[in-house]
């Protein structure tokens, strides 16, 4: 740095300086391209050949920094995508027997869609059959959506899971682009009209961090009427991960072994606080 104070910096070097000031804390992840993108041309627009001095170095080093300070969300439904997976640090997947354990996921491999609820399928199917379970949908729309047959709904950004008749759960993979404290934010409720009836699981690796039964509707209330014993679980959590950890959302077809009516509605978000864990 120059050693310049702050009033000595240009009209555009101080304009520059206080959008990073105010929006920095706020930028997220998925933002950070398209911002740093918007600055580095704008201070580049800004240049003139009496402007190429070391004050504009400044205005940069300043952006770096305050990048590395903000807090990183992963939200689920902000990032879902039905083109990629792995999407970025999210994987859409099942287990391929009845087992929690992570050596059992498997990714999905295709995409298919009913109006504005897309889904994720293990393998090619665009009915329930063969490869249609345990599948992962997500409602695109702003508003609540009917899902398959009409028989649940989901609400605006909302994902919806439901494991197989043979018991494999429906899973959601994030796994941990750095190492860090992680605060995790889920929110599962029962969204079919027939009452689920499921188990849902939060994992670090291969251990347990939340288990908890639905049973019931716990959706959209304009939709169905919120009943049952259950019908929705949340859990928050701060944890210490390493790179590539895995947390997992899981579903499964809980104690009445059987899949009907189960589809479960799940928000959630992974913000990364601090790229170094307080906690070993
Ligand atoms: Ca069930």
């Amino acid at each position: 740095m120059d050693g310049r104070q702050h009033e000595n910096w240009t009209h555009e070097e101080r304009e520059i300086g206080w959008h990073l000031v105010i929006l920095g804390p706020l930028v997220t992840k998925k933002e950070l391209p398209t911002y740093a993108h918007v600055v580095r041309v704008d201070a580049i627009l800004n240049l003139n050949t009496e402007g190429l001095k070391m004050g504009r170095p400044v205005v940069i080093v300043i952006f770096f920094c305050l990048l590395a300070q903000a807090t990183t969300t992963f939200d689920l439904t902000a990032d879902f995508s039905l083109r990629n997976n792995p999407n970025q640090a999210w994987q859409y997947g099942y287990s391929e027997t009845n087992s929690l354990d992570p050596a059992q996921f498997r990714i999905d491999k295709s995409t298919g869609a009913l109006g504005q609820i897309g889904f994720w399928h293990p393998r090619v199917s665009d009915r329930p059959g063969p490869g249609y379970y345990p599948y992962v949908a997500y409602n695109s729309a702003k508003q609540t959506r009917l899902g398959s047959s009409n028989g649940w709904a989901a609400r605006a950004g909302e994902v919806a899971m439901e494991a197989s008749n043979s018991g494999q759960y429906s899973l959601i993979r994030f796994v941990a682009p750095a190492p860090g404290t992680y605060q995790i934010t889920t929110r599962f409720e029962g969204i079919h009209f027939g009452l689920s009836s499921t188990d849902v699981h939060v994992l670090h690796n291969a251990t347990s961090l939340f288990d908890a039964e639905i049973e019931g509707y716990g959706g959209d209330p304009a939709f169905h009427a919120v009943k049952g014993t259950s019908p929705t679980a949340a859990y928050s959590g701060q944890i210490d991960l390493k790179a590539n950890d895995t947390v997992t959302f899981a579903c499964g077809y809980g104690k009445n072994k059987t899949n009907f009516s189960d589809t479960t509605g799940l928000f959630a978000q992974v913000i990364l606080l601090s790229e170094v864990g307080t906690r070993k």
